[in-house]
């Protein structure tokens, strides 16, 4: 049986990418943008006969929803969905809630680029109890601690073992995986794909709402590296809004 194919999503436009707030793990609505972009990558999928067997999605809604709105698109909206928190947008500890461009201007755009793109520090963590912090949420009540920050090598360190129990295993299995997450999850996942950097992680945006296709070999090695996006042209320019978005 041949290697399955890797269909990558980024939930549609949310109401905090609209304010340009730190979201991370606060679990904001899609925005009309958001919804239709939801939509439009159903249509692209089914317009490339990228028809997905099973849906893989965070636990948090704009995810859920995009992922929802895509597969109606697609006429797929029955297949099996597998939700987990390994896949939710890395935690941004303290800043979650704020406006980015506002914390730029703060701390200056070393800080800023530090706590938004690097590897390995974390931004700081977020105090128990207070508003935006997920302690005390139901659906993480099966974990040992909520994550109170991440940076991208803890996304990675959560991340990959759940692709090689779960995702790998259907994609080995010949099937079209849907996955829908977060800029980040989907960042630390190509990043695992890609074999890139820790350094050079940090040049790579990616687009809300863009189906973002990966054709694998048997080791699950991308044969198309960088995968391919079913609208380029969009997927350049989402990509250069999300890299801009600490000027707004
Ligand atoms: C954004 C990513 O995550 O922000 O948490 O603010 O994909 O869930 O909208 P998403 C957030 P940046 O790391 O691009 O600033």
């Amino acid at each position: 049986m041949s290697t399955g194919t890797l269909v990558l999503l980024r939930h549609g436009e949310s109401e905090w990418n609209a304010l340009n707030l730190f979201t991370g793990w606060v679990d904001v609505h899609l925005t009309d943008k958001g919804r239709a972009e939801g939509k439009r990558a159903g249509e692209l999928l089914l317009e490339h006969g990228l028809l997905p067997d099973i849906l893989y999605t965070s636990l948090l809604r704009r995810a859920i929803n995009t992922a929802n709105l895509a597969l109606d698109a697609a006429d797929r909206h029955w297949i099996p969905v597998k939700r987990d928190w390994r896949l939710n947008e890395r935690h941004y500890g303290a800043l979650q809630g704020r406006n980015k461009a506002q914390v730029k201007d703060k701390y200056g755009e070393d800080q800023f680029m530090l706590w938004r793109r690097s590897y390995d520090t974390p931004p700081p963590e977020i105090e128990l109890g207070t508003e935006y912090s997920q302690d005390g949420d139901p659906r993480y009540a099966d974990l040992e601690s909520v994550p109170r920050t991440e940076c991208l090598l803890d996304v990675v360190t959560r991340l990959i073992p759940y692709w090689e129990s779960d995702i790998a295993s259907d994609l080995r299995a010949g099937k079209t995986v849907l996955v829908a997450a977060h800029g980040n999850s989907l960042r630390a996942l190509v990043k695992h794909l890609d074999g890139i950097s820790d350094a050079d992680i940090a040049g790579l945006n990616i687009p809300t709402g863009i189906p973002l296709r990966y054709d694998l070999d048997d080791d699950l090695k991308p044969l198309n590296p960088g995968g391919t996006y079913l609208d380029p042209e969009a997927a350049a320019a989402g990509a250069a809004a999300v890299a801009n978005q600490g000027a707004k």
